[in-house]
């Protein structure tokens, strides 16, 4: 999947300065690499700084409010691996972002000079073309499952969302509510209460592509709250307590963007 084009050389061309200068800066800091650098064949068994500064550049295209790019940006820092954001204005999309990318949304990924879209396919390709941390399970099963929860997700959760986000028809919201708190309910029942105490992610035990593929909506969920007086259905408490131990993670923290952001920034955009 390439998406290059003639047009996007200058705009590749100061992404690529932007990743070295950022190369230059973390090899100033860091003697061992300053080793690598003076012996380019030397084979990279450094310590993880060092590595990292060999890995191939990576570059995101997202914009600040956007839960997709937060998922990424979750599955990066879970693998541990460092990554470029470029903001895009989405009322305003520069002409060579449309030129990267058929749909013109973010978050696109490029890495090795190829664009990846989508960003449940973007966490799948990270998994892919960096296999450490995996955030899929190995299990072929489990990772259906996964692939089903992802789905879920993105066709109940966020799809109703988005369209509740762009409508200010109160019938709608009444609807859309309902459907929100049932698929709610549906994630409770179907994958926490047939589950043990401990088993607290939603494939069981361990953290996955599935958890990522929720949490963005979780952390955003004040703003429903606030802005559109959705109400968390009180039977959910597993899934209220998953939100609290994907939210302690270290990882996530790192990522994290406070109530305070999302309330702020979503305020005009809903009013208006
Ligand atoms: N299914 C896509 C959805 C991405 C998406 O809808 N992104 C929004 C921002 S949150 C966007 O770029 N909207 C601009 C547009 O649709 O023109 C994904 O998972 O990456």
């Amino acid at each position: 999947m390439q998406f290059a084009h003639e047009g996007s050389q200058e705009i590749h061309a100061s992404l690529q300065k932007q990743t070295i200068d950022k190369s230059i800066q973390t090899l100033s800091n860091s003697a061992p690499a300053l080793l690598d650098l003076a012996m380019p064949d030397r084979p990279l068994v450094g310590d993880n700084e060092t590595q990292e500064l060999f890995m191939p550049p990576i570059e995101f295209f997202v914009a600040q409010l956007c839960p997709y790019a937060h998922r990424v940006r979750l599955a990066l820092a879970e693998k541990g691996l460092q990554a470029t954001e470029i903001e895009i204005d989405l009322r305003n999309k520069p002409a060579w972002f449309l030129k990267l990318t058929p749909t013109g949304k973010v978050p696109l990924l490029r890495h090795q000079g190829q664009y990846v879209r989508e960003s449940a396919i973007i966490c799948e390709y990270l998994d892919d073309a960096f296999p450490e941390r995996p955030i899929f399970p190995r299990d072929a099963q489990a990772r259906a499952e996964a692939r089903i929860w992802i789905s879920f997700a993105d066709t109940q959760l966020y799809a109703r969302t988005a369209t509740m986000m762009h409508t200010s028809d109160a019938m709608v919201h009444k609807r859309i509510k309902a459907q929100l708190a049932d698929d709610l309910r549906f994630v409770e029942q179907h994958a926490f209460a047939l589950r043990g105490a401990d088993e607290r992610f939603l494939l069981g035990s361990e953290f996955s592509a599935a958890d990522i593929a929720f949490y963005p909506w979780f952390e955003q969920l004040c703003v429903l709250e606030k802005y559109l007086g959705f109400v968390m259905p009180t039977e959910c408490e597993r899934l209220l307590r998953w939100q609290e131990t994907v939210a302690a993670r270290e990882a996530v923290r790192t990522c994290a963007r406070s109530p305070g952001f999302y309330l702020e920034s979503y305020g005009p955009l809903l009013a208006a």
